[in-house]
């Protein structure tokens, strides 16, 4: 239930928030440049778009993920959104129920299609080199959207835009290092299980790794890993099944948001009381993405730390294909900036790599103004 409303809720505030501001891609930071491959796709897409179609309406095969979560709602708003008829494009949405398999065939038949741009949302890293040469040979650019992909030849896509989930991971594990140094909580008493996103993911791999790493560092009790496949069913029954395996379990790391409401209410369930004074029996919960919903949980206290992702991507891909459209270079690679929204004021800022960056304790105002 507490799905559906936040659907419509997230719907209507994307409505609004895109119509106010068409400026969500200024806070994409870019990184990589790669003005040849960039160049050279460019002008692929020009010259495939003019063969294709005397009308100036560009046709976009977008291949999404699924619908697991509310941050996946978020996304498919945006870029629904931004590639409207209004603003002169055709759009061609398909959901792949989170099955690569899926997102092969819709590729493929937006490449019979003849679309002008594929756009890429994909569930995995690997296994895209056959189809995304299929898309190469028919001369379609590709743009990666949220996860990566792993591919032998980088010009198989043009350009990705997303966020860095590795980043994410190591801030939101420097926080918890920061927490449990000032209350002074042995790493030997923090008892650790990770509710991982969907088993090689970006998204999954990014943020893992990081606890992984961190545990076998700092000597943290990491006791268990396991995927909750980004959704708050699996999310819950990971945590079921947590919970009967290990008793001291006291911090909850989920990979996003949907599988800390899961974690929650199998916690709950279980009698468990949900906050951030582990030295005296609560259990913590840590999330990423940063949605409404989970923001709402963290202004109540019940996510400790909430690590933002931000899903706003439709304008990015937009700008993306407007550059490539008039023949410009556009980077190959670019993050988004975010950042990292707390219950507790503990911690103010964490440090990675030797870059400072502030933890936000939440407030109702802050929740309000939130676009997503
Ligand atoms: O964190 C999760 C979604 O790939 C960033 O996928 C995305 C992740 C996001 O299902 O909620």
């Amino acid at each position: 239930m507490k799905k559906k409303v936040l659907g419509i809720i997230l719907t209507a505030v994307m409505v609004m928030s895109l119509a106010a501001c068409g400026g969500a891609s200024s806070s994409t930071a870019s990184t990589t440049k790669s003005a040849g491959s960039s160049t050279a796709s460019s002008s692929t897409a020009s010259s495939g778009t003019a063969s294709k179609s005397s009308s100036s309406v560009i046709t976009i095969g977008f291949s999404q993920v699924g619908a697991e979560s509310d941050w996946r709602t978020a996304n498919t708003t945006s870029m629904k959104n931004t590639f409207t008829a209004a603003n002169g494009y055709n759009l061609i949405f398909d959901d792949a129920q989170q099955k690569q398999e899926n997102q092969i065939t819709a590729i493929r038949n937006f490449i019979q299609q003849e679309v002008d741009y594929i756009v890429l949302a994909p569930v995995t890293e690997t296994g895209w080199d056959t189809v995304l040469q299929e898309a190469k040979d028919a001369n379609i650019p590709v743009i990666i959207v949220d996860r990566m992909v792993n591919v032998s030849d980088q010009s198989l896509y043009t350009a990705w835009v997303g966020s860095n989930f590795k980043l994410e991971g190591q801030k939101a594990c420097a926080w918890l290092k920061s927490y449990a140094e000032a209350k002074k909580i042995k790493a030997s008493d923090l008892h650790i299980v990770d509710i991982q996103g969907t088993i090689g993911a970006s998204a999954q791999i990014g943020r893992t790794d990081p606890m992984t790493e961190a545990a076998k560092a700092n000597g943290w009790d990491l006791l268990a890993s396991a995927s909750g496949e980004f959704t708050q069913a699996k999310g819950q029954e990971v945590m079921e099944s947590f919970i009967k395996q290990y008793s001291n379990i006291n911090v909850v790391y989920c990979e996003n948001d949907n599988e800390a409401f899961g974690a929650i209410d199998a916690l709950t369930a279980a009698g468990k009381k949900i906050g951030s004074d582990i030295a005296n029996g609560e259990v913590m919960v840590l999330s990423f993405d940063s949605t409404k919903a989970g923001l709402t949980d963290t202004l109540s206290g019940q996510i400790t730390l909430n690590t933002e992702c931000n899903p706003l991507h439709g304008p990015r891909v937009q700008k993306i294909i407007e550059t490539l459209k008039s023949g410009g270079t556009v980077d190959k690679t670019a993050y988004v900036d975010e950042e990292m929204f707390s219950a507790d004021t503990t911690v103010t800022s964490v440090t990675v790599n030797g870059k400072s960056y502030t933890v936000t304790k939440l407030t109702q105002d802050v929740l309000s103004a939130r676009a997503y």
